[in-house]
C-alpha cells in the first residue's frame, strides 16, 4: 500500500536591500549605509523515525515560510524569514508534482532532510555597489522572490502492528474501531481475504495496523488462506493477538495460533505480543473475563479485555500498543545514531541555475529578462536622475547594454526591465 499526498510549499521572499546614507556634507562619516534584506525562509522536509504515516497531510496541505525583512539605514539588515519544517516518516520519497516531475529526495534515514523550496535571497543594500568609480551608489537590490511548487510525498506503508487471531475473532472489527479503515466484517470465518491497513492516531502518536485473514491450524503449510499473508506481518514490530472470548476454549486457541506462527517463522514467535481478549460485551464472556485474562497471560504477555463492538477497553489497548511501540523504537535505535544526532546527514539543496541574459522583442519593445538585473531595476528611484545613470552604468558592466545593442536597439527604441520602461538614448 502506498500513502500519497500532494502538498503545496512556498518559500519566503527575500527582503529588499535599500539605499541609505547619502553623501551630504553635514552628515559626519556619511557613507552609504543601506542594510541588506533578510533571506526568505526555506521549506524543508525532514524524515523522523517516530512517524509512520502521512495521514496528517491529508488535512493540512499548505506550507508557507516567512518573508525576509527589508534592510534599513545604518547598515541594519532585515530579519531572516521563518523556516517551515515538514516532518515525514523515514522512507518517504519526495517528488516534484507533474507529469515530468523528478524525484527531489528519498529520505531513508532518520534526520535526513531536503530543502524543497529555498527562500529568496535578501537584496543587497547600496554599500554592495561601491566601486572605484562610484563611492555613493544609489542602487540596491530587491529581494529575490520565493519559490512555490507542488510536492508529492510518497510512502510505502509497512505496518507497525499486525493483528492476528483465529477466523471470526474480531480482528477486522478491531481495526474498524481504532482507525478509519472500513474492512468487511461478518459473522463467518474467512471474511477477510486480503490484508488491510489502517492508520491509528492516538495521544499524539500514530502507527499503522495490518489486519490479516484468520489463522487456522496448518496455516504455515498453506491450510486455510495459506501463508501468503503471513509475509505481511513478518515485517511488523508488534503483534496484537485477538482472542474470541466466546468460543469453548480461548486459551487453547491462543496457544494453537502461536504455534502456527512459530512454525511459519521462528522470528514471529518471538515478536512482542499483546493479547486482546475480545467480545467481553457478551454476558458469558464478561463473566469469565478475569479468569481468561489470567490464563492467557501466564506466558508474561499483557492481556487487555476489550469489546471491538462497543469500544470497551479499546483505549487501554491503544495505550499499551503505543507504549510497546515506543519501547521498541528506543530499543531499535542504535546508540551511535543517538550520539550523532547533532551531525545530521547533510541537507540536500537543489543547485541554482546559472543566469543568462535574454532579450525578447514584443510590439516594438525590447524586454530584458535577467532576474539579477531586474531586481536592481525594481528598486531604482525613477525620479532620481543620478540613480538612473548609475543603473545604466551597471547594465553596461553586466553586459545588458551590449546585448541590447546586438539585438538591434537604437536611439528611440523602448526598453523594459521589470516595471522600468524608458526610451533608449
Ligand atoms: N459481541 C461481539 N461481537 C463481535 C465483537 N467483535 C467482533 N464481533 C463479531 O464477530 C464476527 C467476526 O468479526 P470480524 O471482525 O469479521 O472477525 P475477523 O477476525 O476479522 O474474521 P476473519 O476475517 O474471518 O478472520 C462479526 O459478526 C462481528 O460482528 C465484539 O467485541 N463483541
Ligand atoms: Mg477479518
Amino acid at each position: 500500500m502506498i500513502d500519497r499526498v500532494v502538498v503545496h510549499v512556498s518559500s519566503g521572499n527575500g527582503g529588499n536591500g535599500i539605499v541609505s546614507g547619502r553623501h551630504e556634507k553635514y552628515v559626519p562619516r556619511g557613507g552609504p549605509d543601506g542594510g541588506n534584506g533578510g533571506n526568505g525562509g526555506d521549506v524543508l522536509i525532514i524524515a523522523e523515525r517516530n512517524m509512520s504515516s502521512l495521514a496528517r497531510y491529508h488535512e493540512r496541505r499548505r506550507f508557507v515560510a516567512g518573508n525576509g525583512g527589508n534592510g534599513s539605514g545604518g547598515k541594519k539588515h532585515g530579519t531572516r524569514g521563518r523556516d517551515i519544517t515538514v516532518t515525514v516518516p523515514v522512507g518517504t520519497e519526495i517528488w516534484e508534482e507533474g507529469s515530468d516531475g523528478r524525484m527531489l529526495a528519498d529520505l531513508d534515514k532518520d534526520g535526513e532532510s531536503v530543502v524543497v523550496a529555498s527562500g529568496g535571497r535578501g537584496g543587497r543594500g547600496n554599500p554592495a555597489f561601491v566601486s572605484s568609480t562610484n563611492q555613493y551608489p544609489l542602487l540596491s537590490e530587491q529581494g529575490e522572490a520565493g519559490a512555490s511548487l507542488e510536492v508529492r510525498l510518497e510512502l510505502k506503508i509497512l505496518a507497525d502492528v499486525g493483528l492476528i487471531g483465529a477466523p471470526n475473532a474480531g480482528k477486522s472489527s478491531l481495526l474498524a474501531a481504532i482507525s478509519r479503515a472500513r474492512p468487511k466484517i461478518a459473522g463467518y470465518p474467512f471474511t477477510t481475504l486480503e490484508p488491510g491497513l489502517g492508520v491509528v492516531e492516538h495521544k499524539g502518536g500514530s502507527f499503522v495496523v495490518a489486519d490479516v485473514p484468520g489463522l487456522v491450524e496448518g496455516a504455515h503449510q498453506g491450510v486455510g488462506l495459506g501463508d501468503d499473508f503471513l509475509r505481511h506481518i513478518e515485517r511488523t514490530r508488534l503483534l496484537v493477538h485477538v482472542v474470541d472470548g466466546s468460543i469453548d476454549d480461548p486459551v487453547a486457541e491462543h496457544r494453537k495460533i502461536d504455534r502456527e506462527l512459530l512454525m511459519f517463522d521462528p522470528k514471529l514467535g518471538q515478536r512482542p505480543q499483546i493479547v486482546a481478549l475480545n467480545k467481553i460485551d457478551l454476558e458469558e464472556v464478561g463473566a469469565r473475563a478475569e479468569v481468561l485474562a489470567e490464563a492467557l497471560g501466564v506466558g508474561g504477555e499483557r492481556v487487555v479485555p476489550i469489546s471491538a463492538l462497543t469500544g470497551q477497553g479499546v483505549s487501554v489497548l491503544l495505550d499499551e500498543m503505543l507504549e510497546a511501540l515506543d519501547r521498541l523504537s528506543e530499543a531499535e535505535a542504535p546508540n551511535v545514531e543517538v550520539e550523532n544526532r547533532s551531525s545530521r546527514p547533510p541537507v540536500l539543496r537543489p543547485r541554482p541555475v546559472d543566469e543568462a541574459i535574454t532579450i525578447r522583442k514584443s510590439k516594438g519593445t525590447f524586454i530584458v529578462e535577467m532576474p539579477s538585473v531586474a531586481r536592481i531595476a525594481a528598486m531604482v528611484d525613477a525620479d532620481n536622475w543620478d540613480a538612473k545613470l548609475q543603473f545604466y552604468a551597471y547594465m553596461r558592466k553586466t553586459g545588458v547594454v551590449q546585448a541590447l545593442e546586438a539585438a538591434g536597439v537604437v536611439t528611440g527604441s523602448t526598453v523594459r526591465i521589470d516595471k522600468m520602461e524608458w526610451e533608449w538614448v
